[in-house]
């Protein structure tokens, strides 16, 4: 019998590599994905079986965080043995913006599908794993962090990310639910979302070098993250719920790096050397060795400081102790710094080569780009 997969969040970043890995271990992968008004689909699409095919093992559901009607529906129809709830408002600046929404998704959601289980008396059945983060430690007490340090978070995307950390350690006390929390930390690829500063980074240089566009803002440049590969990280959260009882688990590198380190990263990618001067709002990053393309030129300001990008709040530096991951479930990043920059500048690279509509209508690079 194959085993069966809920994953919520299916069109994210994560979601298109753990839909990818579970089906390569033979599972039955049902995914949810919320209306939108036009495709969203397309990290998933090269998985996507129409509902004309026979013995299909990935299937959509049309559902959301904030409705349980849908999400009762879909977790009756589909009996899994696994939830993996990857759904939310992800975005830490955004959920300053819009902190309801983001605890009605991000912490009531999760609370949403714990209860459609036992509602469902599928309590001991189901597996649950709840996304959590590193965010949730905030203004961190202890670097590197681990899952025995305290939680001081600094967001309301961190705060609701806490309650469904701490409502997923509830079930699994109170009703002996398989239930357990992957504490994150930061994860990029190719498919990472492009407001996220590293994809922002490494789309923005790309098409930089293209002479698609000038230069990018980014906001706080001394802040320090440990940045991983998510394709590595996927695999640890299919393991955790593998073990014989739950538990929570830190996955990290061990490694930080400032966001000034990853512009020079991928500048160095780029084969350009760049200068920075300035302070705070006017910091700027200069071309001093352009690498031999043709869309820029030494004295090119490519960075520039926009302080709309600043957080009312912000974590200064986030590194993560895995050495219980690396203990009990055998984790190793797989990919380094260096090798996740150069796969996230080719992916960048060759989607600006193909993105002549951008060329002209930039605008997602500046406005919208939070
Ligand atoms: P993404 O933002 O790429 O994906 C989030 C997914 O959730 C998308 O599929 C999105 O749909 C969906 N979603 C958002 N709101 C709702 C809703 N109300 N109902 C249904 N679906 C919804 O995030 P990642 O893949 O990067 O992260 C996966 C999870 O892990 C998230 O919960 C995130 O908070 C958490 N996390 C991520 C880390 C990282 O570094 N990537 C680190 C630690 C935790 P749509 O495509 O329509 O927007
Ligand atoms: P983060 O990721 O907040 O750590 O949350 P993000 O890439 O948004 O920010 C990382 C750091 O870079 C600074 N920064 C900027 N950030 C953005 N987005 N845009 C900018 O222009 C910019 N300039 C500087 C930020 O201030 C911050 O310090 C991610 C998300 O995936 C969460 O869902 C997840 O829980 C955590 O990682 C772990």
């Amino acid at each position: 019998m194959r085993k069966v997969a809920l994953i919520t969040g299916v069109s994210g970043q994560d979601g298109a590599y753990l839909a990818e890995f579970l089906l390569g271990k033979g599972y039955i992968v049902h995914g949810i994905k919320r209306r939108t008004s036009k495709f969203n689909t397309e990290r998933i699409d090269h998985l996507y079986q129409g509902p004309q095919e026979e013995e299909r093992r990935f299937i959509l559901y049309h559902g959301d965080m904030t409705d349980s009607t849908s999400l009762l529906r879909i977790i009756q129809e589909t009996q899994p043995d696994e939830i993996y709830n990857l759904a939310a408002q992800s975005h830490v600046a955004v959920s300053f913006e819009e902190p309801e929404y983001t605890a009605n998704s991000d912490a009531l959601g999760p609370l949403r599908i714990l209860e459609t289980l036992r509602r469902l008396g599928l309590e001991k059945k189901t597996r649950f794993y709840q996304a959590s983060t590193s965010e949730m430690y905030g203004e961190v007490q202890q670097i590197p962090a681990s899952e025995s340090t305290p939680f001081l978070p600094r967001s309301p995307y961190a705060i609701a990310k806490l309650y469904a950390h701490w409502i997923t350690v509830n079930y699994r006390e109170a009703y002996g639910m398989y239930a357990c929390n992957g504490i994150l930390f930061n994860h990029e690829s190719p498919l990472r979302g492009e407001t996220f500063v590293t994809r922002k980074i490494t789309r923005g240089l790309a098409r930089i070098v293209l002479g698609h566009q000038d230069c990018i803002y980014l906001g706080n440049l001394n802040a320090r993250r440990d940045w991983g590969h998510a394709r590595d990280y996927v695999e640890m959260q299919w393991c955790m719920l593998q073990q014989e009882k739950p538990e929570d688990f830190v996955i990290a590198t061990g490694v930080d790096h400032s966001v000034r380190d990853f512009v020079n990263a991928v500048a160095a990618e780029l084969g350009m050397r760049l200068q920075w001067d300035g302070e705070g709002v006017g910091e700027t990053a200069t071309i001093v060795e352009t690498g031999g393309h043709a869309g820029v030129a030494v004295g090119q300001v490519i960075v520039r400081i926009d302080p709309r990008y600043f957080r009312p709040l912000e974590v200064d530096c986030m590194l993560g102790d895995a050495s219980k991951a690396r203990e009990k479930l055998g984790w190793k990043p797989k990919v380094s710094f260096e090798e996740l920059v150069r796969e996230m500048v080719r992916a960048d690279l060759e989607s600006a080569g193909k993105d002549h509509f951008f060329q002209q209508h930039d605008h997602a690079s500046h406005a919208y780009n939070v």
